[in-house]
């Protein structure tokens, strides 16, 4: 097996593991004000919130139209490296978690409120992690400021200038960015418009609910046999992860964290006439979602609610590095495939999530004219 390990490939070591490179330091050193200096805000004069974190697909509880001013919104992540499964033939990985989930939890405030992270990385963990919230301005968004060793805890405070939904990722430098993101380590926040979402004419858009779907790429390594390797700790697959990630051919594409989590029993569910949101995040590689029976009534393909929503989309498209938010009206029941539409990606690697809806069929819109009998 020695062949194959590349000469880029690092030594393992406990070392390498903690010492995530100080790449990330540097961006924080640069924040020169070049235009006029920003009107100063009484922090301590603000609201203070605590938004408790739930598990994807789900969405903390929030107002679809904030009512008051900005608010300070506290929120905790506790970093978990852990072992999970992610596959029904028992294939392992030991995921590197915000609150022990893949994707991360989803924090929703409004545009014009600060999101207040602690973010705690356990001392049983192995590894050195931070977190860099695209949504944010400044310091790598917030990765120079947050670097946590285990049994270490940061506190950062970022104000949500820009309004959409925006991928949030471990990014402690070098090999280890791509390696703790693939590992799962991402997740995504929703900034709100203070008045909600609006259609392209000024319209109101409310959604009777919202699921979060963070699609996650893995590169689980095989051993001679061709098996997916098992590993006894977080970390130990380091340089035969590193091997398979260079090939750019993910081993598994599925959604929130294990192919199979959003179907059979933990299908989604929604009935007919009920407007969903679905937020879909990819940290790393790019996406393209599709609604099999339906469409995308409204998506902010981007993901910048400033932007006027694009219309009745067949497919759109996730770049890696962002999320998007597509809002859809249910109107036949039955069971739809939201999947990945790089079929493969969605039957063969795992990309597939059911919505199950309930209520009553439209012959007007779709009807089995003649079964299927022989030809004549
Ligand atoms: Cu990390």
């Amino acid at each position: 097996m020695a062949g194959l390990q590349s000469v880029n490939t690092p030594k393992l070591s406990r070392r390498v593991l903690l010492a995530a490179t100080t790449v990330a330091a540097m961006g924080a050193a640069t924040a020169a004000a070049q235009e006029a200096p920003p009107e100063k805000v009484d922090i301590s004069s603000l609201p203070r919130v605590k938004q408790a974190m739930v598990a994807p697909p789900f969405l903390p509880e929030h107002e679809q139209v904030a009512t008051g001013g900005p608010k300070i919104v506290e929120v905790t992540f506790v970093i978990e490296e852990k072992k999970m499964v992610i596959d029904g033939e028992g294939t392992e990985v030991w995921a590197l978690t915000f609150n022990g989930s893949v994707p991360g939890p989803m924090i929703v405030v409004h545009e014009g409120d600060y999101v207040e992270l602690t973010l705690k990385n356990l001392a049983t963990n192995l590894m050195e992690h931070n977190i860099d919230f695209h949504a944010s301005t400044g310091a790598l968004g917030g990765g120079a400021l947050t670097k946590v060793l285990p049994g270490e805890q940061a506190v950062l405070r970022w104000k949500a200038v820009k309004s959409g939904v925006f991928v949030y990722h471990c990014a402690p430098g070098d090999i280890m960015i791509p390696y703790h993101v693939v590992h799962g380590m991402n997740g995504a926040v929703m900034v709100l418009p203070r008045d909600g979402l609006k259609d392209g004419k000024g319209n109101p858009l409310k959604y009777d609910f919202a699921y979060y779907i963070g699609e996650q790429d893995y590169y689980i390594p095989r051993d001679e046999q061709g098996a997916f390797k098992k590993y006894e700790t977080a970390g130990e697959d380091l340089s035969e992860s590193l091997d398979v990630m260079r090939t750019l051919t993910p081993t598994h594409v599925v959604f929130n964290g294990a192919a199979g989590a959003l179907t059979g029993d933990a299908a989604l569910k929604a009935k007919v006439g009920d407007n969903v949101l679905f937020i879909h995040a990819q940290a790393n590689r790019d996406s393209r979602p599709h609604l099999i029976g339906g469409h995308g009534d409204y998506v902010w393909e981007a993901g910048s609610f400033a932007d006027v929503p694009q219309t009745g989309l067949e497919t759109w498209f996730i770049r890696g590095g962002s999320a998007g938010a597509m809002l859809y009206k249910f109107r036949q029941p039955g069971i739809y495939a939201y999947v990945n539409h790089n079929l493969i990606e969605a039957v063969m690697l795992g990309a597939t999530a059911h919505v199950v809806v309930d209520g009553e069929w439209n012959d007007d819109l779709m009807m089995q004219v003649v079964k299927p009998e022989p030809i004549t």
